[in-house]
């Protein structure tokens, strides 16, 4: 640490010139820099993919200074911590937000045009980074910049998946899913720590030991994983604070197993310390249902585990006492996947740290919440014993001990009532014998939240009734939002610069209550001149991707209705379809005067389905369909067009969402949680068709009922129509089509 010498220190300081300069000459030099020596390609002879990773390894520079200093800051000030635990961050391409955010994307885009180059399209070179599913993944990584924004000390904690989300290629109008190896080409957002690493451990037994005169538990394993961190700094906006999302990745472990070597099969054991490696390989696809794969759980305790190594090491850096813990250490559970570090923190506090009991137990009470993101049964997490006994087999013990014991309180409130005892348990007992990890996560949680006002109504009056009664205080609700940096400002800059004309100020981008500024303007021709400009801008570049992308050439003056979400029968994929095939049938029936009163529309439709999801991959084959009929009909023309987009993703929402004039969030009443991706159409100006489900109604008492297509049945109307059933008539050249696809 010869460094360290005051002498040293100031040569230091002195060599570093401070910060890095953002003016257009340093900006180019620190390119070309990045190109000669990072990349390796002559300055003199590199093309757009080689300048984007120049380009994002200029803004990484400046984004590791400001992340430096938020640690350091951090560490002096020790404040209580957030540790947002997700198995899923869905986080789309990197480049434009981290430069808008550090306030030097117009900086970069000029030094970049000198040098022959436009900023958005070595944007456009970036690869998504897809590491989730739907919602719940795009929400935490919204989280993510929101956290950063707002100075909170916090940490996002996931794993680093080699293939992210499939990609979804459309032959013959069926989804076929293809790996994404998104690493293939690098990834300049993350700094490898090969420091940061620790021993994960799996299987084996359990064994009692004495102890201090007494027995304790000491658990054997049978492997250990090594799991190596991988930083992927965040930066807020208009401030310096940048975040860490610390995401693991599952390696060999260095302890060498001498038994395996010494038997003579070297390459054997080698390919067999290897297969560590596949527990970070593959996100897995389905959304909400993933019931008792074995490589699953290894996921998610494996992630679980090297966070909480990294969380407990950081509060021993400065703490000694445990009883401080609950004052330096919030823990988020995002959904049930990260459960697993109830019974983890139990056992590092009993087992390993040696507390008694109680006193662990009295810490983990005041250290989780716990956020639930849906409503549907088959989305609550069961682990089978059986599994986990073989795989954690302490862990296990634990559960059964936390269980045993708040068993015992519940009688004590409740009496003997068994069938609710029995629900409330955490452990079902049944044909297969699991673990119920909502149930785990309730009863360990200070806080226990919904992601909208009716979801969590649904949460106290249906899927947790029995734990509010008990637990009122702790349901509460959050209602979901989405960063407008994203939304806005990197999506859709036109409109960016037409509110901060508008509103006279940039702060909207840090304060989004600001947007209601614009209501003063409501009336300004101007203003909707001006509006309908970028709208149809936007609808232009829409256009062009649709027809690079499926042939279909639409036209701008046509109404963009769109639908873009996960593929799923309560989103109702399926009804818009129907609907788009009557309203087909009504043009074809029509007296060839009265189509001019028909306003011309644009259907476009987009999601994906989880693989082994039969009817969700079928609603896309008859999009698919239906749009091969459709938009083939020289009759119809461009009265009605239908575009199924391949292969959505951030990326795809980032440019649909902008040029969008409808949009349809059509689940079925009291199905959808919250929903965020109306709310990214609403900020862009766009009208939503929607049921009166999860966030809609919010958004309906904000925005009022006029400015909103309110569809279908309400919530407590749906029952009596299931009982009812189908009554939709559809026209017979289409039942044949959707006869033979469905
Ligand atoms: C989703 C919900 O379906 C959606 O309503 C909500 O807005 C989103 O989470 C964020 O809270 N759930 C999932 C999931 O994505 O995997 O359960």
């Amino acid at each position: 640490r010869g460094g360290e010498t005051r002498v040293g220190v100031e040569r230091m300081f002195g060599l570093m010139d401070r910060f890095l300069k953002s003016d257009p000459s340093s900006l180019q030099k620190d390119i070309l820099d990045h190109v000669e020596y990072t990349v390796a390609r002559s300055r003199f002879s590199f093309d757009d993919f080689e300048a984007y990773q120049a380009l994002a390894h200029s803004v990484r520079d400046r984004l590791i200074e400001r992340w430096h200093d938020t640690q350091l800051h951090f560490k002096k000030k020790d404040p209580k911590r957030i540790y947002f635990l997700s198995m899923e961050f869905l986080m789309g391409r990197s480049l434009s937000n981290s430069a808008i955010n550090l306030g030097i994307r117009d900086q970069y885009a000029d030094a970049l045009k000198e040098l022959g180059f436009e900023f958005e399209v070595l944007a456009e070179q970036e690869g998504d980074a897809a590491l989730g599913n739907g919602g719940l993944a795009r929400l935490s990584a919204c989280q993510m910049d929101s956290l950063a924004t707002m100075d909170y000390p916090a940490w996002g904690y996931g794993l680093r998946y080699q293939y992210g989300l499939f990609r979804q290629v459309i032959l013959d109008g069926y989804q076929h899913e293809q790996p994404d190896y998104w690493l293939n080409f690098g990834n300049p957002w993350e700094i490898e720590r090969v420091h940061v690493t620790y021993p994960v451990k799996f299987y084996g037994t359990v064994e009692d030991e004495n102890f201090n005169g007494g027995k304790r538990k000491v658990w054997l394993p049978g492997e250990t994983v090594e799991a190596v961190a991988y930083d992927n700094p965040i930066p807020g906006h208009g401030t310096r604070n940048t975040i860490t999302l610390r995401l693991w990745a599952a390696k060999p472990s260095d302890q060498i197993d001498m038994e395996s070597y010494n038997t003579g099969d070297y390459i054997n054991a080698v390919v067999n310390r290897q297969r560590a490696e596949t527990i970070s390989s593959v996100l897995y696809p389905d959304d909400r249902s993933y019931q008792g794969k074995e490589l699953r759980l290894k996921q998610q305790y494996f992630f679980v585990s090297a966070s909480l190594q990294d969380i407990i090491r950081r509060f021993k850096d400065s703490h000694s006492n445990f009883d401080d813990f609950p004052e330096k250490v919030a823990l988020q559970l995002n959904d049930t996947h990260p459960s697993f570090a109830i019974a983890e923190v139990m056992r590092v506090l009993v087992d390993e740290e040696h507390l008694d009991w109680n006193r662990a137990w009295d810490i983990v009470c005041k250290i989780f919440s716990f956020t639930t993101h849906t409503v549907l049964p088959e989305g609550l997490e069961k682990v089978p014993v059986d599994l986990l006994e073989s795989l954690l087999p302490r862990h296990l013990q634990i559960i059964y001990d936390i269980n045993f014991d708040y068993i015992e309180e519940l009688k004590k409130r409740i009496g003997l009532d068994y069938d609710r005892l029995s629900r409330m348990s955490i452990v079902e007992d049944g044909a297969i014998k699991s673990i119920r990890m909502a149930n785990l996560a309730i009863v360990c949680s200070h806080t226990v939240n919904g992601v909208s006002r009716v979801h969590s109504e649904l949460l106290k009056t249906r899927v947790f009734k029995d734990f509010y009664e008990l637990w009122p205080h702790k349901f509460d609700y959050k209602t979901n939002g989405v960063t407008q940096r994203r939304w806005i400002v990197v999506s859709n800059p036109s409109l960016s610069a037409l509110i901060s004309k508008w509103l006279g100020t940039e702060a909207w981008i840090r304060d989004v209550d600001l947007l209601a500024g614009l209501q003063e303007q409501a009336a300004n021709a101007d203003l909707h001149e001006e509006w309908r400009m970028v709208r149809k801008v936007n609808k232009m570049r829409l256009a062009e991707y649709i027809e690079a992308m499926s042939g279909v050439k639409v036209s701008v003056s046509a109404m963009f209705d769109v639908q873009i979400k996960r593929i799923h029968e309560y989103k109702r994929q399926l009804l818009n379809v129907l609907g788009i095939i009557h309203r087909y049938d009504c043009i074809k029936n029509m007296e060839k005067s009265d189509r001019t009163k028909v306003v011309p529309r644009v259907c476009i439709i987009g999601g994906k389905a989880a693989p082994g999801y039969e009817i969700a991959r079928k609603i896309i084959k008859l999009c698919n369909a239906v749009a091969e009929k459709i938009n083939n009909d020289p009759d119809v023309g461009d009265l009605l067009k239908l575009v199924f987009i391949p292969d959505y993703n951030v990326s795809v929402a980032e440019l649909v969402i902008p040029g969008a004039d409808l949009s349809q969030h059509i689940s079925t009443a009291g199905h959808e949680a919250s929903g965020t991706g109306s709310m990214k159409f609403l900020m862009n100006g766009c009208l939503l068709l929607a049921t009166e489900d999860g966030s809609t109604v919010e958004i309906m008492e904000e925005i009022g009922k006029d400015n909103m297509f309110l569809f279908g049945a309400k919530m407590h109307e749906v029952p009596a129509l299931r009982e009812k059933g189908p009554t939709l008539k559809v026209p017979l050249q289409f039942a044949r089509v959707v006869r033979y696809v469905m």
